[in-house]
Order: structure tokens, then sequence, then C-alpha cells
């Protein structure tokens, strides 16, 4: 299934009707990967990296009835026991298979049991009253958010369980590099459903620099294979040479752009280009996430909004940025303020990389 291209929600006003048709579209991308699945397949510890996909499934649910149906609707716990089997700092990923889940076809009982109750609350709220966690539809917004991006680490699974072998469906055609001269411009966003980690927006000066207007290709990888680099996982690079690579981890993606006598952008480079130079530069989204050099940290005068534990507890020199989007990754998601992270060594995401250089 391919993202729907959505109109953003217009951060003067939201609409119950568009927040139900976005909460809507993130349940049919979840449904789109799970339906076809069998329940061995969904409840199968594929990866120590990655949870059994019932987990993930109940643990979307989990998420809605948390911050929508107890946190804004005062309702009471649906199961006192989902608040440790489903958060995801109580268990890590690897132990996920054994612990006592909830059945395929209970999951589905429970996230669309949350749905309709959820469907029923929103008429009562008021997104536009003061309350800064419902002002402009933000919850919701998160909690659709929440749930894309929890497809997308579905879709990971299934990529690596070989049960959903996708790769980029893009083509570079794009050469050469732009100069981004030097001097100020707004890192960080004002949209009202942006994550805490893309506030506040401040204005950053960033030194001219060099950024190339593809991504690194599977034939331009080979290169670096052939002398002495790692073949990325289940690589194919004769079949499709003119695509983007993929499942690159940080530290292969380092290693490349020095053996290329070039550098990662930092994120701010990143974002500079993306909203100066956009016209100039192909695949900002849609095609693989890109890893810049920048450690994930807070920006100056962050403030967790509205739990430490989606942004903050992440910050510091273990994980690095991506941004960008990948194949996967809904619309909604892929802005251009969007911040991904993961450790330097992992290569189960859909990442590649791009190139940049001083000038
Ligand atoms: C932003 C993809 C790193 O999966 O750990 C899901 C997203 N946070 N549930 C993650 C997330 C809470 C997060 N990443
Ligand atoms: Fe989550």
């Amino acid at each position: 299934m391919s993202p729907r291209s959505c109109s953003p929600v217009s951060p003067s006003s939201v609409s119950r009707s568009d927040l139900v048709a976005a909460l809507e579209h993130a349940r049919e991308r979840t449904e789109g990967l799970l339906d076809p699945l069998s329940d061995e397949q969904l409840t199968r510890q594929v990866s120590p990296l990655q949870s059994p996909l019932v987990w993930d499934l109940a643990h979307i649910g989990h998420f809605e009835e948390l911050w929508l149906l107890r946190r804004v609707g005062g309702r009471s716990a649906v199961s006192p026991k989902f608040d440790d089997l489903y958060d995801s700092f109580a268990h890590p990923r690897d132990e996920r298979g054994r612990l006592p889940l909830l059945s395929p076809e209970a999951a589905r009982a429970y996230v669309r049991e949350v749905r309709e109750a959820v469907l029923g609350l929103l008429p009562e709220l008021s997104f536009n009253g003061g309350d800064p966690l419902l002002e402009r539809g933000f919850v919701v917004g998160m909690v659709v958010q929440h749930e894309l991006q929890h497809a997308e680490t579905m879709a990971q699974t299934l990529a690596l369980a070989g049960l959903h072998a996708r790769e980029p469906q893009q083509e570079v055609t794009a050469s050469g590099e732009v100069v981004v001269p030097g001097g100020p411009f707004t890192l960080g966003s004002t949209d009202p459903w942006a994550y805490d980690n893309e506030r506040p927006a401040h204005v950053v000066d960033v030194p001219p620099f060099r950024i190339d207007r593809a991504l690194v290709t599977n034939g331009e990888y080979a290169a670096f294979v052939e002398d002495g680099a790692a073949a990325p996982p289940g690589w194919d690079p004769v079949a499709r040479p003119h695509a983007p690579v993929q499942h690159i981890s940080f530290d292969e993606a380092d290693a490349y752009v020095r053996w290329a006598g070039k550098r990662l952008p930092t994120e701010p480079e990143w974002e500079k280009a993306a909203k100066t130079v956009a016209g100039e530069l192909e695949h900002l989204t849609g095609a693989v996430w890109q890893w810049t050099s920048s450690f994930f940290d807070g920006y100056p005068g962050f403030s967790a909004f509205p739990y430490a534990e989606y942004s903050e507890a992440f910050f510091g020199s273990d994980y690095r940025v991506l941004r960008g989007g990948s194949w996967f990754t809904d619309p909604l998601v892929a802005r251009p303020t969007f911040r991904n992270w993961d450790l330097p060594q992992r290569q189960q995401i859909f990442s590649g990389l791009r190139c940049a250089r001083d000038v």
C-alpha cells in the first residue's frame, strides 16, 4: 500500500473529521501489514532487535488507551496488566516473545475496543480551549504518528522475516552537488503536531557547505564493497544498481563517506538544505532515511512534552539522527523537521545516505 498524500492539518484550526480521518488512515496502514499474516507469523520473535508483531499491535492500542481514553478522557484502565506488558521501557524487545502477550485475536479485539471508545470520546473534546495537550488536536496527532511509526517498525520486522521483501521503488537520476550558502536559517518546527524534539524552532547560523543532489546508490556502494567493506544484509546490487542503497548503519555510512573523500551532513545542514534548496535535491523524503553526523539531543530551550520517554530518554552520545523518511514512511511523519534516531550499528531500518562536503 502506498502512503496517502494527505493535506496537512491546518495550524489555525482542526476539525474532528480531520482527526478521525488521520486515525483511520494510520489504522489502515497497520491492518494492511498485519491482516494477511498467520497467528504464527504474528507471534514469532523474528529477531532480538524487533518485537513480535502482536506486541506492536497491542502496544499501539495501549498507547491510544493511555493518552486518549485515560489521560484525556479520564477513563479507567482496560486491564491493569497492560501497563507493564506493553510499556516499551519495562521489557527489552528480545524478551517480548516470552511475555504472556494477548493472542492475535485478543489484541485485534483490544485495539478495536479502544478505537471505538476513542471515536465516541472525540465529540466531547475541545481542541482550542487552552489545554496544550488538546490544542489543535496535538494528542490525537501524537497517537496517529505513534501508530504510523510502529507500522514502519513492523515493516522492518516483516523485511527481516523475508515476508515483505521491499525496497525503495525510486531510482536515482540526479548527480553532482549543490552549494548551500552560509547564513542563518530557522531549525525546528512550529507545526502544531511537531514532537517536542523539533521545538523550539530557533535560528542557527550554518557556514556554507556542499551537499549531493542524490542519495548513494547500490552501484556506488558496490565499489566500496569491492574495496573490502561489508555488504549490507539482503543486498543484491546487480538487481537495482541505480536504486538508493539501504540497510546501511551509521558506522558504515560514516566509513563510506570518508572512503569517498566526503562527510555526512550535520542535522542543521540537512534541514537547511531541505528548507532552502529543496528544489535542487532528489529524494529528500520517500526513499531511504538519511544518516547525519549529529548525535540526538535537545534543541536549546528543549522541554519534554508530553512525556520524557519519547525523546529525552534517548538524548546524549548514544544515538545518531536520521532525516527524511523511507519508502515506507507516511507523509504525515516525513516532514523536513522530523528527527529519527538509532544506534550507530543498526542496519534493520530502511536507512541510506547522502554525502556532504566542506566548501
Ligand atoms: C523515533 C523510531 C526511534 O521506535 O523507538 C515508537 C518511535 N517511540 N514508540 C522508536 C517510537 C515510541 C521511536 N523512533
Ligand atoms: Fe511505541
